[in-house]
């Protein structure tokens, strides 16, 4: 078959949601996927993603409430689990702007919070560090999603409703029109609308339009570290995720997970990476998240080896302010896009996909999309829009 009702670009966690979302709206829906499934080439693979709604922005935290519904949703479609509570531990300098921003937005939108003093912080994680001057937070909604289960899960539901997918085609051009022609090594396929959700080679796909968006793209160096006692920081010894706000030596955020996927090994990354170029990932070897992430782990985490036992690879697509883009090509304007997950959409799969789905068909979207419009770069790409 060739002619769909739309073709999505891009099997990462949005467009697996995204489809999802058209297939149940009755839409005959072509997912393309340029590299063969399952694969670890851009920013969706791995075992497992935090889930949280602890942020600095009201309008992330109101977007998880239907998310956290709308997992379940698939848990249940598809007799899966999915997620683990385990809640978030947010810490960092108490006196500073970004710890209070997650402080506000728990208080404002009435999460479940627990907030610790020093000495129940001692008492409940006995195996942390809490320095003079920091305060600490738990978001108690917050856990662990089984990411690469959650893919699956979404795609064999999609195809369960009828829909395609199709793997190893890389996409060679894209003609715009009332009806988008899009080429592929294995030939031509046409729909009445397009999405594009494809991570890291947005712009690559982009360009045949005339568009470049200002999207960095990072190589994030995803390590693993040892526990010096096998469990200390386990899922299972009521570990919580944990997330370190801006501090001395790290200008970004750190996030953590407990030790699930590897027995004794702890997820710990550092939010940013040095600029790399999406087909030649593994020519980017900078090390200095790991080296800012060594001297976290021997500051406050004194139980785990303070080298990491396993390095494996990621990207994000960063935009100028963080946010993502889910709005409409200026000009053609069945084209829709979702791109800049700047390393924390994984979570929002299937409210984004939702909402690309509406944006396809065009209804109202369920949510005010002004922070993630394109036209909030005017200044960055005048040249293009
Ligand atoms: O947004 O929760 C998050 C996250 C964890 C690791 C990277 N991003």
């Amino acid at each position: 078959q060739r002619d769909y009702d739309c073709i999505v670009i891009g099997a990462g966690v949005q467009g697996c949601f995204t489809a999802y979302q058209l297939a149940k709206n009755n839409q005959r829906t072509l997912l393309l996927e340029q590299f063969l499934l399952p694969h670890s080439r851009g920013s969706s693979h791995g075992q497992t993603r935090i889930i949280r709604k602890a942020y600095e922005q009201d309008f992330y935290t109101h977007m998880m409430e239907e998310c956290y519904q709308l997992w379940a949703q698939l848990e249940r479609e598809t007799n899966t689990t999915l997620f683990r509570r385990t809640g978030i531990l947010v810490k960092g300098p108490e006196d500073e702007r970004d710890f209070q921003l997650f402080r506000e937005t728990l208080q404002r939108n009435r999460v479940p919070t627990e907030t610790l003093t020093p000495d129940e912080f001692a008492r409940r994680l006995p195996h942390m560090v809490l320095q003079t001057g920091e305060g600490a937070l738990i978001d108690t909604t917050a856990g662990v999603l089984y990411a690469d289960r959650a893919l699956r899960a979404a795609q064999s539901y999609f195809q369960s409703l009828g829909g395609v997918i199709k793997d190893g085609e890389k996409v060679l051009n894209i003609q715009p029109g009332s009806t988008v022609t899009v080429t592929t090594a294995s030939g031509e396929y046409r729909a009445k609308s397009l999405i594009i959700t494809a991570g890291p080679w947005a712009n690559t796909l982009l360009s045949h339009m005339g568009l470049q968006l200002p999207l960095t793209v990072v190589k994030i160096n995803v390590c693993y570290w040892r526990e010096k006692v096998p469990g200390t920081y386990g899922a299972d010894a009521h570990c919580p995720c944990f997330l370190q706000t801006a501090s001395e030596g790290a200008e970004y955020h750190i996030y953590g997970l407990p030790s699930n996927e590897y027995p004794g090994l702890v997820k710990i990354c550092y939010h940013m990476g040095s600029e790399t170029e999406p087909d030649r990932r593994d020519r980017q070897t900078d090390q200095t998240d790991v080296r800012i992430l060594s001297r976290f782990v021997s500051i406050y985490l004194p139980g785990l080896e303070p080298e990491p036992a396993v390095v494996e690879s990621c990207m994000y697509t960063v935009t100028p302010d963080h946010h993502f883009v889910l709005d409409r090509h200026p000009t053609h304007k069945n084209i829709i896009i979702g791109a800049g997950f700047s390393g924390h959409g994984f979570k929002f799969g299937p409210v984004v996909g939702k909402i690309l789905c509406e944006l396809s068909l065009g209804k109202v979207p369920s949510y005010d999309l002004s922070p993630f419009r394109i036209q909030r770069f005017q200044t960055h790409m005048k040249s293009s829009l």
